[in-house]
């Protein structure tokens, strides 16, 4: 691309844009704007991704969807992980300063068995399933996503949570020396992220540890992070170290942050807006549409998922609960 096409910036993108910054202004950062309308130039083109195909089967359950997928390329490079700082590119330098072997998981509260287990142990006898997700982020983009990983569920049960068990909740590593964007208080660290107990054993939450049949990138949230496809992508919370059973609603990093903006529930929902945006529409980052010109989609509700899972809402004022 050249200089001249990457500054024909298209009114759709200043929007995104604006909304990307607000959400940073936030957070108090006080670093400058990198320039981001030129980070993507110097790219080469990488070749569109593979077709998906699916049976109906998993058709129904909303393991993998056919949409045209994210490459990896973009994938891997277009993040939110404030962790190693609040810009897009910032994640990538989590390969370089991120350790996640030896890793291991704090599992407790309420459950029969808790410990300390090794990654390995955590996932032993789980064979790794492919899932094909949207992936809707509450700034509006969004990517389709062939993750490898093991329903969460399975992994929790094995832990024997109890009848007090009504929430789990997740915390992020919080290590400033491998994680330079803690040194600064955007976020209350570490982050942390919770769901229902029903949500949490849903066949389509998922723990993930790869993506396109590769072990997941560190920007990603290796070696362990969870997908909950239905929710905003800030549900979907990065290197896990603990998992506690609670019987409260636990707190979790954005509500903290700003409560009226980013509730516990976070379901992707096109019919209430953000305070500060829309939420009807998204800008689908997918095959060899670039990061910048993504064409915008209206945002379906539940992220599309939901045949699967809208009956864990009944009766919940979704305006209420957002
Ligand atoms: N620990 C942690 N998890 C996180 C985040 C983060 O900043 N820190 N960002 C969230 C947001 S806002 C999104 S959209 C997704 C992005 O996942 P991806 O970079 O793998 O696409 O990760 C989520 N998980
Ligand atoms: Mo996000």
């Amino acid at each position: 691309m050249s200089l001249r096409d990457a500054l024909r910036i298209p009114a759709s993108r200043i929007t995104d844009e604006r909304v990307y910054l607000e959400r940073r202004r936030l957070l108090q950062t006080l670093a400058a704007a990198p320039a981001l309308a030129l980070a993507g130039c110097a790219e080469a083109e990488p070749p569109a991704p593979p077709k998906v195909t699916v049976t109906p089967e998993q058709a129904r359950s909303g393991f993998r969807t056919t949409e045209t997928l994210t490459r990896f390329e973009d994938v891997s490079s277009y993040n939110n992980f404030y962790e190693f700082g609040t810009g897009k590119a910032d994640p990538s330098n989590a390969r370089k300063t991120l350790k996640t072997s030896p890793w291991s998981v704090v599992v407790g509260g309420e459950c029969a068995k808790p410990g300390r287990i090794a990654l390995e142990d955590l996932v032993k006898g789980l064979t790794p399933e492919e899932r094909v997700y949207r992936l809707r982020c509450v700034e509006g983009w969004s990517m389709v996503i062939p993750w490898l990983g093991v329903p969460l569920g399975q992994v929790l049960k094995k832990f024997e949570p109890t009848s007090k068990a009504k929430y789990v909740a997740f915390t992020t590593l919080a290590d400033p020396v491998q994680m330079p964007g803690v040194r600064y208080r955007s976020i209350n660290w570490p982050y942390r992220e919770g769901l229902r107990i029903d949500e949490a054993m849903h066949p389509l939450t998922l723990l993930a540890t790869g993506l396109y049949g590769k072990p997941l990138p560190q920007q990603n949230g290796a070696p362990l992070r969870l997908v909950v496809p239905w929710k905003y992508g800030f549900k979907s919370i990065k290197s896990i170290v603990e998992i506690m059973f609670v019987e409260k609603m636990p707190e979790t990093a954005w509500h903290d942050l700003q409560p009226s903006e980013y509730g516990f529930f976070s379901n992707v929902n096109p019919n209430v807006d953000h305070p500060r945006w829309s939420q009807k529409t998204e800008r689908r980052i997918a095959g060899t549409q670039s990061k910048l010109f993504a064409e915008r989609i209206p945002t379906r509700m539940f992220n599309g998922y939901a045949d699967q899972v809208a009956s864990m809402y009944a009766g919940l004022d979704l305006k209420k609960w957002y």
